[in-house]
């Protein structure tokens, strides 16, 4: 048998392994012996898709929607040319010495395109690799004045945004939906030059000083001899770092919170994380702290259904929010600052404004809208776009200055440093989606990179060449000038302020402010993931840590893992709950949330409602998508987008059932047995607390997936148009809660 290894292959492996492969591919069914395996049919040629507009006309625009006046690298003219603008006759042959002989070296088109190829990748980002990004607009409310002079929050002033929100852990690949901490990263392109405002869903930081970013990061990252698991927090390295290093603490609780599954990037909200200090026209500081607030309220996934995404559709939020904007619903989020006063303590409430692990809680400092954030553009092209924008901390405008928080210094210098390896030189702010809208004259020149055609003989100042060109502004005519805060007068030393020693009352001030269900969540993703710790004495030093956070969560965390719950070391401190921090106990609009339809494909009558069900949905600014047996068109003129095959409960925000109506109360109803799909679909939609609605028969899909039609969130009626409006009125407390269940200790 010719596909056996030889004898002494066979000798070598067994030396080096100690067994041996069988074979190779089995031979084609029916093949005699010895024929080489069965190779899969080869792709039927289809008809080119017809050309798009831009290809027919060069555009001119930047891709952040800025004249340029000069052409870009998009494509121009009908036909396929060399990067040179050479036509091409044939891109589908490399040159050969005669049809069956060798290519040749000489083929420079061949060269060109597999060399251009072959560096079409870039590294990824260190963190936050997996990311979408969006194109918007801001308009301020002109209410920050007193505080800030930047002129991108005047009143009605608008100004180009891009915004790419991210995960942190996992590669450029990896799932939307795992657990952890979300980017959340605005370029402003304002008229007094661009302003990053980087930011993360969470508002606070594992870290209080930027020196540990790398052993945080090493920690959280796959273990290196693997590279398992990825996009992963629930693994030994990250809980080993973690329970050694305190003052991780509070980011660790909201990391096993429900923010740290999102629903949508549309339902978060973000954080600037470190305090800044703002400037008015009259030179007075402020300190604040930034907020995004999102219109449609802070919305999380169930653990079970991130899980089952991360499979199902490890695009979800991406799609998402593409699909949002696609479809005309813009995402909005106000822009709040909680403002402080700028005393030398550079501390409000006790509270150390410079510690990135805390935050200062709403009921003490409200958190005041200042403008509106809409984003209302896709992007044309991931790679030019979304993979190559370059956010800063240190882009910043006339009005914002950094304060001396330890962590954003160390972001100060990394931000810039990162993209010389990433984005492979230091003209990074040249492309496209980083160029700022202002005017820029900055005597950078040459570089890896270099786009521009700088004229002039003197990037240099003071120059008498140039004309003196280009001249200082000073702060009256538009300035950047940081402000002169005091330094106290200090010795070097390796060392971080006394204030900084607390690593357990604002975790447990976040755990005391969430209701019972949501503790109930946080209880079980500390049990999931440091049950997925194999070192024991892993479990119990972060056992110890909650024991000083709290003696409930610890304790229950302690059970589900099998060990005793230890005692804290000190006296728990008393803290007083900040409701600002619950997600639950309020209403919000139920804009954008998908509506799945399960319908009968065999059954007309049952589908006859559904084209009047489908319109008002969309009129309430949902998406409905109808689930049937099959695709196509069904009868009534139904498009099914979905199939027991491609649909999964987690796509959807609820369900509805639609059937013919009831029989008369005698009639012996007979009905095929409910697709066992149809079943899973349910149970799966009404573990995850969700609304589901049926009317006629469909209510005996419920019975046979074992859910009351008289409980909580289920709504059986007659009528399709009142069964959608009682599920809409569930759906705008996000979950039927009541169902989850809460702590017992
Ligand atoms: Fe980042 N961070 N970071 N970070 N960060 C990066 O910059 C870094 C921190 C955040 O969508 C990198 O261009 C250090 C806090 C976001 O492109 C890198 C420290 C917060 C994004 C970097 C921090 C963030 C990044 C990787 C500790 C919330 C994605 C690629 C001193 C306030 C931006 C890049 C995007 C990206 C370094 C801590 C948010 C390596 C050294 C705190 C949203 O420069």
């Amino acid at each position: 048998d010719s596909t056996k290894p030889t004898r002494v292959v066979r000798e070598a492996l067994e030396r080096a392994v100690g067994k041996v492969a069988d074979s190779a591919a089995p031979p084609a069914p029916g093949a005699p012996a010895g024929a080489p395996p069965a190779l899969d049919e080869p792709t039927e040629p289809r008809e080119p898709l017809p050309p798009k507009p831009d290809q027919a006309a060069p555009e001119t625009r930047t891709a952040t929607g800025a004249e340029t006046g000069a052409p870009g690298r998009e494509q121009q003219g009908a036909f396929l040319t060399t990067s040179t603008g050479t036509r091409l006759r044939d891109t589908d042959h490399s040159l050969k010495a005669g049809a069956r002989g060798p290519t040749l070296l000489q083929d420079h088109h061949l060269r060109e395109k597999i060399t251009h190829f072959d560096h079409e990748r870039i590294p990824e980002r260190v963190v936050h690799a997996r990311g979408a990004g969006v194109h918007g607009v801001f308009v301020g409310y002109g209410n920050a004045e007193q505080v800030c002079k930047s002129a991108f929050l005047r009143e009605g002033e608008s100004t180009p945004v891009f915004v790419r929100f991210s995960t942190v852990v996992g590669s450029r690949g990896s799932a939307d939906t795992v657990r952890d901490t979300r980017g959340f990263a605005t370029k402003f392109y304002t008229s007094e030059g661009n302003f990053d405002l980087v930011g993360n869903n969470i508002p606070v930081f594992f870290i209080q000083d930027g020196i540990k970013f790398p052993d945080i990061i090493h920690a959280a990252k796959p273990h290196p001899d693997r590279e398992i698991p990825q996009a992963q927090s629930a693994h030994d390295t990250f809980w080993d770092f973690v329970s050694l290093h305190t003052e991780a603490t509070h980011h660790v609780l909201w990391s096993m919170s429900d923010r740290a599954v999102p629903r949508s990037y549309r339902t978060m909200e973000g954080f600037g994380v470190h305090t800044f200090r703002l400037v008015n026209a009259e030179g007075a500081t402020s300190l604040v702290k930034f907020h995004w607030k999102p219109r449609l309220g802070v919305h999380s996934l169930a653990w079970e259904e991130a899980q089952l995404l991360s499979g199902v559709d490890p695009d979800f939020h991406r799609r998402d929010l593409f699909d949002a904007i696609e479809s005309g619903a813009f995402p909005q989020w106000e822009l709040g600052i909680q403002v402080f006063p700028d005393t030398p303590e550079q501390t409000f409430e006790g509270i150390d404004l410079l510690d990135p692990t805390k935050i200062v809680p709403e009921e003490l400092a409200p958190v005041q809208p200042v403008g509106v954030l809409t984003l209302n553009r896709n992007t044309t092209n991931y790679f030019a776009e979304t993979e190559q924008v370059a956010f800063h901390v240190g882009h910043l405008v006339p009005g914002i200055d950094v304060t001396d928080d330890p962590l954003l210094h160390a972001r100060l210098f990394s931000y810039i440093d990162t993209q010389l390896s990433r984005l492979g030189g230091p003209n990074f702010n040249q492309i496209p989606v980083n160029r700022p809208h202002a005017p820029v004259n900055d005597m950078l020149r040459d570089g890896a990179h270099q786009h521009a055609v700088h004229s002039g003989i003197a990037p240099y100042k003071p120059n008498s060449l140039d004309g003196g060109c280009p001249f200082h502004a000073g702060a009256d005519m538009g300035a950047y000038v940081e402000v002169a805060a005091p330094v106290a007068a200090a010795v070097k030393e390796r060392k971080s302020p006394a204030s900084f020693d607390d690593h357990f009352s604002q975790p447990r001030l976040f755990y005391r402010s969430l209701e019972p269900v949501e503790r109930e969540h946080v209880i079980r993703a500390f049990t999931f993931e440091l049950g997925k710790c194999y070192e024991q004495v892993i479990k119990e030093r972060q056992l110890q840590v909650l024991a000083n956070v709290d003696t409930e969560l610890c304790a229950a965390v302690a059970e589900g893992l099998g060990l005793p719950a230890p005692e804290p070391t000190a006296a728990l401190p008393e803290v007083t709950p900040s409701p600002a921090l619950s997600q639950l106990g309020k209403r919000w609009p139920t804009d954008g949330r998908a509506i799945g339809i399960v319908v009968d494909a065999t059954d007309p009558a049952g589908l006859d409602g559904v084209p009047a069900l489908q319109q008002a949905i969309t009129e309430a600014g949902m998406t409905p998508l109808v689930i049937a047996a099959r695709g196509g068109t069904l009868p009534s003129e139904v498009t099914a987008q979905r199939t027991f095959l491609t649909a999964r409960s987690v796509e959807y925000d609820a369900l509805l059932l639609a059937a013919a109506p009831p029989p008369a109360p005698d009639a012996v109803v007979r009905r095929a047995a409910v697709d066992p799909r149809v079943v899973v679909m349910l149970q799966e939609a009404y573990r995850h607390a969700k609304a589901i609605g049926a009317w006629g028969t469909a209510a005996t899909a419920l019975t046979e997936a074992g859910i009351g039609l008289d409980e909580v969130g289920v709504v059986v009626g007659t009528d399709p148009a009142e069964v959608f409006t009682q599920v809409r009125d569930l759906l705008a407390n996000h979950r039927v809660w009541e169902r989850f269940p809460v702590p017992t200790t």
